[in-house]
C-alpha cells in the first residue's frame, strides 16, 4: 500500500521486483546516533577532517591519533542500536526473493539488524589487522601500547576498514558490480554519492534499465519511474516501504 512518503509506482515496483540491491551510507545509521562523514564529528574529533584521518599516510604520520580516531569510534558503535531503517531492510529481505545489501559502513548495525546478505565495501571497524601482513588479528596482549602490536611480526595494528587510496575488498565489489547490473530495482540510501568506486554502482544500475530510488535528506522529491527521489529520512520512510 502506498502513502504520502513512498510513490504507488515504488511501492509496486517492490512487490514485483525478483533482484533487489541496495547502497547504504552513512545516513542510515545517523538515526541510530553515528555522525554522518560529511557532518562535523562531533567533540574530541570535531577539529579533524575524516578523510584526513583514513589514509594510509594518516597512520603512518601518527599511528596513535588515527588508532585512537578508531577506538572512539568503535566504543560509540558499541553503545548504540540498529534503528527502524535498518530493520526495515532486515523484512524487505525476507520479502524479495533475492536482495543483496551493500554497505559503505563500516558499524555493523546492518549484521546486528539481522541483514543476512551484506557485502562491506569498506570493511568493519569492529575487526582489526596486522599493518603489515594485512591479516585479520582476532586478539591481542594489552600492553599499554597505542596502537597494539600485531602478535605475529610485532608491527603495529590497525582497523580492518578501507582507507581512502586503499583498494576495496576485491570480493564483495565484484559481487556489488554483479547485483547492481543484475538487479531489477536499486535503492541508495543515505549516501552522498561522493566516495568511489561505491557511488558508480547507483550509476551502473542506471545504465543497465533498473528502477532506482534514492532516499535521502538532501534530494529534491521526484516520482517520475525509473528514477525516484524520496526527501526524508531512512528511519521514517523505509518501514512505509515495507509495511
Ligand atoms: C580507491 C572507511 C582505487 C574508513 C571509507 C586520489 C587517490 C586515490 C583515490 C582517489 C583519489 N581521488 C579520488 C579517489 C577515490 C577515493 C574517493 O572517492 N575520494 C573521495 C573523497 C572523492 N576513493 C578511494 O580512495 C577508494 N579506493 O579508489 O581505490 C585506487 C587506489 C589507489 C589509487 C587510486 C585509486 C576507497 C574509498 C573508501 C574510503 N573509506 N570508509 C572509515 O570509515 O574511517 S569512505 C567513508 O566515507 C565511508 O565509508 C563512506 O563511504 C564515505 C562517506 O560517505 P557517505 O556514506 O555517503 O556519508 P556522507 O556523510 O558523505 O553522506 C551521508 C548522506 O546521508 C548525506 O547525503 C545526508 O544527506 C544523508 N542523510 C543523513 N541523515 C540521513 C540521511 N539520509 C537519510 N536518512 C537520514 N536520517
Amino acid at each position: 500500500m502506498s502513502s504520502a512518503l513512498v510513490p504507488s509506482g515504488l511501492v509496486d515496483a517492490l512487490r514485483k521486483a525478483r533482484r533487489v540491491a541496495i547502497l547504504t551510507g552513512a545516513g542510515i545509521s545517523a538515526e541510530s546516533g553515528i555522525p554522518t562523514f560529511r557532518d562535523a564529528l562531533t567533540g574530541l574529533w570535531a577539529r579533524f577532517n575524516p578523510e584526513e584521518l583514513a589514509t594510509p599516510e594518516a597512520f603512518q604520520r601518527d599511528p596513535k591519533l588515527v588508532w585512537e580516531w578508531y577506538a572512539h569510534r568503535r566504543e560509540l558503535v558499541e553503545r548504540v542500536e540498529p534503528n527502524a531503517a535498518h530493520r526495515a531492510l532486515v523484512t524487505m529481505e525476507q520479502h524479495v526473493p533475492k536482495l543483496t545489501l551493500i554497505t559503505q559502513n563500516v558499524d555493523g548495525l546492518h549484521q546486528r539488524a539481522g541483514s543476512q546478505n551484506v557485502l562491506e565495501l569498506h570493511g568493519n571497524l569492529a575487526r582489526v589487522r596486522c599493518f603489515h601482513e594485512n591479516t585479520v588479528i582476532p586478539s591481542w596482549e594489552d600492553t599499554g601500547e597505542v596502537p597494539p602490536r600485531c602478535p605475529d611480526c610485532g608491527g603495529p595494528l590497525r582497523p580492518d576498514v578501507v582507507w581512502f587510496g586503499e583498494n576495496l575488498p576485491a570480493d564483495a565489489f565484484e559481487k556489488a558490480v554483479e547485483a547492481a547490473a543484475q538487479c531489477d530495482l536499486f535503492f541508495s540510501i543515505g549516501t552522498s554519492g561522493v566516495v568511489e568506486p561505491a557511488a558508480s554502482l547507483t550509476r551502473l544500475a542506471r545504465q543497465m534499465g533498473a528502477t532506482v530510488a534514492l532516499i535521502n535528506l538532501d534530494v529534491e522529491p521526484r516520482d517520475v519511474p525509473p528514477l525516484y527521489q524520496i526527501h526524508g529520512k531512512a528511519g521514517t520512510i523505509l518501514p512505509e516501504l515495507v509495511q
